[in-house]
């Protein structure tokens, strides 16, 4: 097994962060510099197409091109502890909550770092080789939208201890990833979400955040 990663870049992480929590050691890793087009070189290409890390490639050859469907993967296989959900209601629940902070969250996080950083002038997708120019009111509306997501983040989390619930999940992988990428672009979590904050303290201190 191979696993393309880039350390810096939010989505590999993820999935180590998951692997982590499992107790998986790394396969064998590639880093893929995106900084330095790397993702765009002719042997990455040839690995996947659409020129994005991570990648998991498996010993037969199969190549799994999406975070999570890396992270089902590794679930199926190592089941304990459970970060997908035992049952058909605990699944769906924690589906519901990781696909939320993905769309309200995740991806305005992306919206206003591609958009708004310097550093992806050009680049304002990712893996187009020919470029996608940034704009700036994605930027904006991105940086809205996120914190608009913290202020319903807070409330949930009045009442539960993790996002999906009682149990940590592949939800707080997402979140806490999109927050620590968030920082790229000085938003931070506001003092008066108390609820948020505590929950960020606690999901930051597991030893799977450092992966
Ligand atoms: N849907 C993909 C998205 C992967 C993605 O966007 N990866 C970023 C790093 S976080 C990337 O490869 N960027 C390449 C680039 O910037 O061109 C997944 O979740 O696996």
């Amino acid at each position: 097994m191979k696993f393309y990663d880039f350390t810096l870049a939010p989505n590999p992480r993820r999935v180590r962060m998951f692997m982590a929590e499992k107790g998986i050691a790394l396969p064998e890793t590639i880093q893929v510099n995106t900084r330095e087009r790397e993702q765009f070189a002719d042997w990455f290409q040839a690995i996947n197409a659409r020129s994005t890390v991570p990648v998991l490639e498996l010993d037969d050859g199969t190549r799994i091109t999406e975070s999570v469907s890396i992270c089902r993967y590794f679930e199926a296989l190592h089941p304990e502890p459970s970060l997908l959900g035992r049952d058909a209601r605990e699944q769906a629940l924690i589906d519901m909550w990781n696909r939320k902070v993905e769309i309200e969250c995740f991806n305005h996080v992306g919206d206003a770092l591609r958009n708004g950083a310097p550093m992806f002038e050009g680049r304002a997708i990712a893996g187009y080789a020919s470029g996608m120019p940034q704009i700036q009111a994605l930027a904006e509306r991105g940086r809205r939208c996120f914190q608009d997501f913290l202020v319903g983040l807070d409330h949930r989390l009045a009442t539960s201890r993790f996002i999906a619930g009682d149990e940590f999940s592949i939800a707080d992988i997402t979140a806490v990833v999109a927050i620590d990428t968030a920082k790229r672009v000085e938003l931070e979590i506001p003092e008066n979400l108390a609820n948020a904050r505590r929950w960020y303290d606690e999901v930051s201190a597991r030893p799977s955040a450092q992966a």
